[in-house]
This record gives structure tokens, sequence and C-alpha cells, in this order.
């Protein structure tokens, strides 16, 4: 495991998604305090179909000042015809809320494809750049099989994904990135022996309330499109995080994603366990279950770094102080 704590150099995989664009939005407040760099973002196919997510990461990264950094087009899915998440995202994985910002820059057609972005920086920068993938593994996984060998030069792989110790959230014993290409996960976890986990085991404790999003704006321009995005954005998760219980009662909504950037910046945040971690590709009823020893034995092949146990306190009080700094920068 190698702690970043300067200057990282990240691509971001993600499907966007209400907690990506937290996530995002996360990032690139560290963008703008200089303390990392933004070399790409990757969309990729999940929580609503790739031509969506494409155009969401593009739409937010224009709305924020960052229309420069270029998106890749996420690669297909085998087999496709899995159910995606538009009934708790939106169907544009916006909080249907796209049609309020200003439109997609960057153009889905002719845009390079995730895994051939991904394959190109890092051979450009062996060892000096960090992946964040916030989404199902499939890019990253292509990028593997198109290049065997290739995510071993990322500097660290930083997933979120899995459910270990507690329930799945899109079938009782699976986690949505996972479940909805297991193979490429698997693929993932045989690339290198550290990949780095941020399971529903920490997510599922990362509620983002009302409170805190009235925080994140309360020194932003009130009439900007970034601070009403936010909080209609906050409501629409809320209401479907409701619906499903996930909050268990609570008014707010989870940002799973946000928890890889925890790590990157805020590590003390964090417990993690070394593990040799299994992703189920075969099951009837655990297709996309992830599995980890946990019997008192000497471990052999660990592959990864899961982490399992939050100060959800601490990483808040960092997130919506780090997003009230870019909130504050962007005026749009
Ligand atoms: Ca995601």
């Amino acid at each position: 495991m190698t702690t970043q704590l300067s200057h990282p150099k990240i691509i971001l995989d993600t499907d966007p998604g209400g907690d990506d664009i937290f996530a995002l939005l996360w990032l690139l407040g560290f963008v703008k305090q200089g303390l990392a760099e933004l070399v790409a973002v990757t969309s990729a196919d999940g929580n609503v179909a790739a031509k969506r997510t494409f155009s969401c990461a593009s739409q937010i990264l224009n709305l924020t000042g960052f229309s420069h950094i270029k998106v890749g087009r996420g690669v297909p899915v085998k087999g496709q015809g899995l159910e995606d998440a538009a009934h708790i995202h939106g169907s544009d994985g916006m909080g249907n809320l796209s049609h309020t910002l200003p439109a997609a820059t960057h153009t889905f057609e002719e845009a390079c494809y995730s895994d051939e972005i991904i394959i190109d920086e890092l051979n450009a920068d062996p060892e000096g750049i960090t992946i964040i993938a916030i989404g199902p593994l499939t890019n990253l996984a292509a990028a593997e099989t198109k290049s065997p060998g290739i995510l071993k030069k990322a500097k660290e792989i930083v997933i979120m994904g899995g459910a270990f110790f507690c329930p799945g959230n899109v079938t009782p014993h699976a986690e949505f990135n996972i479940w909805f290409n297991p193979e490429a996960a698997q693929t993932v976890f045989d690339s290198r022996d550290d990949i780095i986990v941020m399971p529903l085991d920490v997510t599922r404790h990362l509620i983002f309330t009302r409170d805190m999003a009235q925080a994140v704006v309360s020194q932003a321009n009130p009439e900007s499109k970034l601070a009403q995005f936010l909080i209609a954005l906050c409501e629409f998760m809320i209401g479907t995080a409701l619906g499903y219980r996930e909050t268990t009662g609570i008014p707010g909504f989870l940002v799973h994603d946000a928890a890889t950037l925890g790590y990157l910046f805020y590590p003390e945040t964090l417990m993690l366990r070394r593990a040799k971690v299994r992703v189920e590709t075969k099951g009837e009823w655990t297709q996309g279950q992830t599995l980890m020893d946990s019997r008192l034995r000497p471990k052999t092949e660990a592959n990864a770094w899961v982490a399992l146990q939050v100060d959800e306190g601490k990483f808040f009080t960092s997130f919506v102080e780090d997003l009230k700094q870019l909130f504050k920068a962007v005026v749009a």
C-alpha cells in the first residue's frame, strides 16, 4: 500500500450516478487547490448507459470550468441486458436534472474508448498514475485484457465495490459495481496484489445530509447553477435513498464513491485489512458477491487492502469543507 499525501495524478473511472458526481466534485476541489491532477475521466457503462454517463461527466466538467479534461467513452459490456440503476440516480444519472446544466462539450461518437485512454496514459507515465474506479470495472478489465500487465503500471488502484460482512445493495449478497460485471472485477483483482477496496461495509455509513449540502453552498453564489444543482441532486438522491431504506430512515443518501477520495486524501479516517479477495462469477444466488478469508490462519496470495471501518465524522468534516472551497471558487 502506498499512501499518497501529495499531488496524485488521477484517472477517474466512473459511471455517474449521483454519488459519482459528489466524488467528482470533491476531486475537482482538490485539483482547484493544486492538491491533485486529473488526467482523464474514463466513463463506464453502469448506473445508466455509457452514452449518458459520458455526457454527465462532460456536463459536470463543463459546469466547473474543467471542460479541457478528456472524457473516455465506456467499453460496451458483453452480454448486455442487466438492469441499470436509473431508479436510484434518475434516467440521466443526474437526478433528471441534466437539462438545468450547460450542455456536454465532449462528443461521444468522437471520443476515445476508456480502455485506450487507460492504456495510453499508464504507458506514458508508468508508476505515476492513480486510478480511482467508482463504477463497474469493465474499462479496467478491457485494458488489462488488451494489454496484459498494464494495470500493474498504475501507481495505485482504488475501487469502490463489494460487500464483505454486510448485505449487498443490488442483491442480498452483491454490491452493484461488482455485480454489474463480475468477470471484469475478477480480472482487476487478479491484475496485482494491492488493490484498495472501499466496500459497502464502510460506504453504508457515509450518509450525506441536507444540512451538509446547505453547508457546502453556504458561501457560494446561491443563484449559481452549481449550487442549485447540488441542492436539487441532493433532494432527488435523498428521495430514492429513503424509498429503498438505505439510510435507516435518516434523511440523507450514501456517497459510496466518495470513500475512494477519503482514502487517498484522508487515510486516517479508514481502517483497512489485508485480504485475498475473490468474486463469485458463477453463483446462482450469489453472482457478484465478494469474499475474503477471515479465518485465523496465515494468509497467502493476498491481492487487496479492504476498508472495513470508517470514522464518518472525520470523513464528512473534510468532505464538506473541501466542497465548500470548490463552491466558493466556482461562480457558474
Ligand atoms: Ca459509481
